[in-house]
């Protein structure tokens, strides 16, 4: 880790490429958006509310999921898939709001994938005890484009591995705002979520929620 420019930037300013190439940590970058994305939210689980979905196993997943943009991801007996529709209500999914577009190339930019756009946005809501197992996104079709996740609400523990489900993973706290990016070398490495922790969001109440932005075909 850089040595900080200032004394109080210890906890901050991650330097790039910290978690390896292709990597970028954007503290508090989505702050500004804060606002506007909460009220959004609440306007898309209007249309496609959060809904627990099941795995192709059988198993009922604790994080709560929706999607906004043309196409969303789902989970069903069936598999894993993207869909540009809400198989709860047969529509397509809400429009993905030009904010979101704005802060996900933004976001995309300021790691060094200026050419990024996204076709849809998964939206994952964490109440307490709700975690997401090690995992690799590998249901998009091109894996040149990065993925943008954007934090808000309760703060949680990311898990970042490698190539390999079995290589070594490390913890990165994950707070309100914060902005991630994975790209290029990065982008089929292993992650997941620990279980949240029992918490107050002034905002957000007792949920964390991150958005993911993708290409998925
Ligand atoms: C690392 N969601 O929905 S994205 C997911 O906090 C997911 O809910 C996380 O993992 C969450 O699939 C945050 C983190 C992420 C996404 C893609 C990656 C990390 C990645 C691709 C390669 C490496
Ligand atoms: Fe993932």
């Amino acid at each position: 880790m850089a040595a900080p420019l200032f004394e109080d930037d210890s906890k901050h300013a991650y330097p790039r490429d910290y978690l390896g190439p292709g990597t970028a940590i954007l503290e508090g970058f989505a702050l500004q958006y804060e606002a506007f994305i909460q009220n959004a939210l609440l306007e898309i689980a209007g249309q496609s509310p959060f809904r627990h979905m099941t795995t192709p196993g059988g198993f009922r997943m604790s994080v709560a999921m929706t999607n906004c943009g043309a196409l969303g991801w789902v989970t069903d007996r069936k598999g894993y898939r993207y869909d540009s529709l809400d198989p709860d209500t047969g529509s397509p999914w809400p429009a993905m709001p030009a904010l979101f577009l704005k802060l996900a190339q933004r976001s995309a930019s300021e790691a060094g994938f200026p050419e990024f756009v996204p076709e849809g946005c998964l939206i994952n809501r964490y109440e307490p005890g709700a975690k997401l197992s090690l995992h690799q996104d590998k249901d998009e079709l091109d894996f040149t484009a990065p993925i943008v996740s954007v934090s808000f609400g309760l703060p949680a523990m990311f898990l970042f591995g490698g190539d390999q489900r079995s290589d070594k993973t490390v913890r990165i706290p994950v707070v309100h705002g914060d902005v991630l990016v994975w790209g290029g070398p990065a982008r089929m490495r292993y992650h997941g979520v620990m279980p949240l922790k029992n918490g107050v969001h002034p905002l957000f109440g007792g949920h964390r929620y991150n958005l993911t932005f993708r290409k998925a075909r």
